[in-house]
């Protein structure tokens, strides 16, 4: 692949210039702006967000936040996954859907007060579809990209850094809760969340200023700890089941489809705009679904398009995600599977570049 070519359009972030020290070698785009894929090398980077701790420049999830009176009333007409009982201080993993009930995007709902959330946005152009409805339907809210970044921190010692750097309140912090923290005299949201099944936390960085220094102070107090930066990593989000939108899944689907089922209950969303188009879905039940497979053989190329499934000369669905894991020693990849063939341990024939290649359908990814 050739170089991208750098420009405002391309969004830099706050933590870009400790990424570049860094010696990031090579960046996706995402929400418009860069997101670092490779420090080391994809591999290495695994064992060590595995066994360390890292620090990510996960800017991209930017913020589209609501903010006045009916601020929670759009947040529901957005997703089928009720949020009445949704306290402040708490996160969400949301489907947001369309008229159709398709997938516009998979962020997390963070909800700072009853008038005021941040969605905490996946690859696509979320702010245009909600600043529509809230002028479509006249509602009291304000509605626009804050200048929020968040900085993750994940890894098995992450809470050992960030209590260095915040204290030890930080280590009470949930899994999907947020609190307040103080940094050099500037207050911060920090939850314990994150694109990894490592555990650790997300900061959400309000100004750009604040960003180097938060950043020089996590790798400063970390020396010992072998912190090192990092991104979210293909092959470990592949094992523990994370989904990519628009790689994974796109409008063309519903959440049941993709797995979001538990994250639904198009029963008393009551507001949400594709409700009707669900529960009309959900009566007959999804006919393909996201699932783990294992494919045979030496590593796969990288995955930068659909790869048909086949069963004969049947074709049953498609393989979206692949790489080779190191720990499980075998190809891991997330695809989306036809009915007839997604039970677990059904067999079935990948077309990949390299060639034809045997794959097992699996109902529960790795970890
Ligand atoms: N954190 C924040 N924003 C984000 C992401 C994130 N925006 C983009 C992208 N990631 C959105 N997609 C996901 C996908 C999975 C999860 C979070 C965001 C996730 N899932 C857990 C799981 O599936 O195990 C937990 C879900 C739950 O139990 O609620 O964390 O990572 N700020």
């Amino acid at each position: 692949m050739a170089i991208l070519a750098p420009s405002r359009r391309l969004r830099r972030t706050p933590f870009s210039e400790g990424v570049e020290a860094a010696g990031v070698k090579a960046y996706t785009v995402y929400n418009h702006m860069l997101l670092p894929t490779v420090f080391r090398s994809v591999e290495e980077d695994y064992h060590h967000l595995k066994s360390a701790v890292q620090v990510w420049d996960v800017a991209v999830e930017r913020q589209v936040e609501l903010r006045g009176p009916d601020a929670g009333r759009l947040m529901q007409m957005l997703t089928p996954r009720d949020l009445r009982r949704m306290l402040p201080g708490q996160c969400y993993y949301v489907p947001i859907v369309d008229e159709t009930g398709g997938m516009l995007n998979d962020p997390v709902a963070v909800k700072l007060s009853e008038d005021r959330w941040w969605i905490s946005i996946a690859d696509s152009d979320l702010l245009f579809w909600v600043k529509g409805l809230a002028l479509g339907y006249r509602l009291d809210v304000l509605v626009d990209e804050p200048d929020v970044s968040p900085l993750a921190v994940q890894g098995p010692k992450a809470d050992e850094l960030m209590a260095r750097v915040f204290g030890d309140r930080v280590r009470d912090v949930r899994f999907f809760k947020f609190d307040h923290f103080d940094f050099q005299g500037r207050d911060l949201v920090i939850a314990r969340s994150g694109y990894s099944k490592q555990g650790g936390f997300e900061i959400y960085v309000e100004g750009e200023d604040l960003g180097m220094p938060l950043w020089n102070a996590l790798f400063e107090a970390g020396k010992d700890l072998d912190v090192h930066a990092g991104c979210p990593n293909l092959i470990e989000r592949i094992e523990g089941g994370l989904l990519s939108f628009g790689n994974d899944m796109t409008d063309d689907n519903t959440p049941h489809e993709c797995g979001l089922g538990k994250f639904c209950n198009t029963h008393t969303a009551i507001g949400c705009v594709g409700r009707d188009a669900l529960l009309r879905v959900a009566k007959e039940g999804p006919v393909q679904q996201i699932r783990a497979l294992s494919i045979e053989g030496p590593a796969v190329p990288g995955c930068d398009r659909w790869w048909p499934l086949w069963s004969g000369k049947k074709r049953v669905g498609r393989v979206s995600s692949a790489a080779w894991s190191p720990d499980f020693k075998t190809n891991v990849a997330v695809g989306m599977v036809r009915l007839s063939h997604w039970d677990d341990g059904d067999e079935v024939t990948v077309e990949t570049p390299d060639g034809m290649r045997k794959a097992v359908v699996h109902e529960k990814f790795w970890i």
